[in-house]
């Protein structure tokens, strides 16, 4: 008999495939996510676990499911997952590095681009038939991009990745990070550790790639916001919370800084509807990872994860390795 896993919610069929040569499979193919109760009844005679960002793994989920060795999640992110309480219980979490580095990247690039030139607003402005003919004084001047300062904070694998396409835009590009990078990594990227402070002054363009904790909880709040200069954007890629949504939407509203790149945000998809009526904002429904090739690639290495951590072997992307002994 083969190992009984839960896949929380629709992936593409060759996972399936590929996870049923190992397991039994109770596969809810909607996608949309399972009401907690259900994900906790489901989860109540399984060993492992496919979840996604909007799958709640703690311990009311965990006392529903002594069985369970692995929970695998198809996200870099794992906020989802309390993981004191997963490790308490003994299993093994995981998520997917690496392979949506490029993909993100790219999204993180094409919000800069669209917020620093706004290109939304004037490609609705054309829709709307408001063009009446070319000016030279048009009303949709934008910031330069090429030859600007580009800030990353939180310089991981994606920071990085931002950070290398800067090159092509002759950019000056400065970070902050827990801690510095290896000096070949340095020279990759063509970037200078700065402090916060710094960062925040300097950034023409600020680009957010922290991971969500409660230690980065409005990392970006008035504050910090009110260092950035007027003309600076403000993209984030990463997760909503880092910031604090009212005080961006305040700054925008007054102008405080020229505008912003959002694809997450704080309650999503429940956005402050403040943000609708602001045209210096472009807001994108949490898509940084989404092509196929790159949800196709989150979603095997999340299956062999749990290959791995089903046949004994510490899966690849071990996120909490106490529980594997270190
Ligand atoms: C996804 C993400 O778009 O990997 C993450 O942490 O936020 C994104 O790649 C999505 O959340 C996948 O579940």
């Amino acid at each position: 008999m083969k190992p009984k896993i839960l896949v929380t919610r629709s992936v593409f069929p060759e996972v399936i495939e590929h996870l049923s040569q190992h397991f039994e499979i109770d596969y809810n193919d909607q996608d949309v996510a399972l009401p907690a109760d259900e994900l906790a009844a489901r989860l109540s005679d399984k060993v492992g676990a496919i979840t996604m960002l909007s799958d709640r793994i703690d311990e009311a989920a965990l006392r529903s499911a002594p069985n369970l060795k692995a929970v695998c999640n198809v996200a870099v992110g794992h906020n989802n997952f309390d993981l004191a309480a997963i490790s308490a219980a003994g299993v093994m979490a995981t998520n997917t590095p690496g392979v949506l580095n490029d993909t993100t990247a790219d999204t993180a690039w094409a919000l800069l681009l669209a917020s620093g030139r706004r290109i939304v607003g004037a490609d609705k402005w054309v829709r709307d038939g408001q063009w009446q003919g070319w000016k030279f004084h048009d009303d949709w001047r934008g910031h330069d991009i090429h030859h600007a300062t580009l800030g990353i904070l939180g310089m991981g694998r994606i920071g990085q990745a931002v950070a290398r396409r800067a090159a092509g835009f002759e950019m000056r590009v400065i970070y902050h990070n827990r801690s510095r990078l290896a000096p070949e990594q340095e020279q990759a990227c063509q970037a200078t550790l700065v402090s916060k402070e710094e960062l925040l002054r300097e950034s023409d363009f600020l680009v957010l790639l922290l991971p969500y904790s409660p230690a980065t909880h409005h990392v970006i709040g008035a504050a910090e916001i009110a260092q950035m200069k007027p003309t600076a954007h403000l993209i984030n890629i990463a997760r909503g919370g880092i910031v604090d949504d009212g005080a961006l939407i305040e700054a925008l509203q007054n102008k405080t800084i020229a505008g912003a790149g959002l694809d997450v945000f704080e309650n999503e998809p429940a956005l402050d509807a403040r943000y609708f009526a602001l045209d210096n904002v472009v807001l994108t429904p949490h898509i940084g990872s989404s092509t196929r090739a790159t949800r196709l690639a989150m979603a095997m290495l999340a299956a062999d994860n749990l290959i791995a951590a089903l046949a004994g072997r510490r899966p690849p992307n071990l996120v909490n390795p106490e529980v594997a002994g270190g």
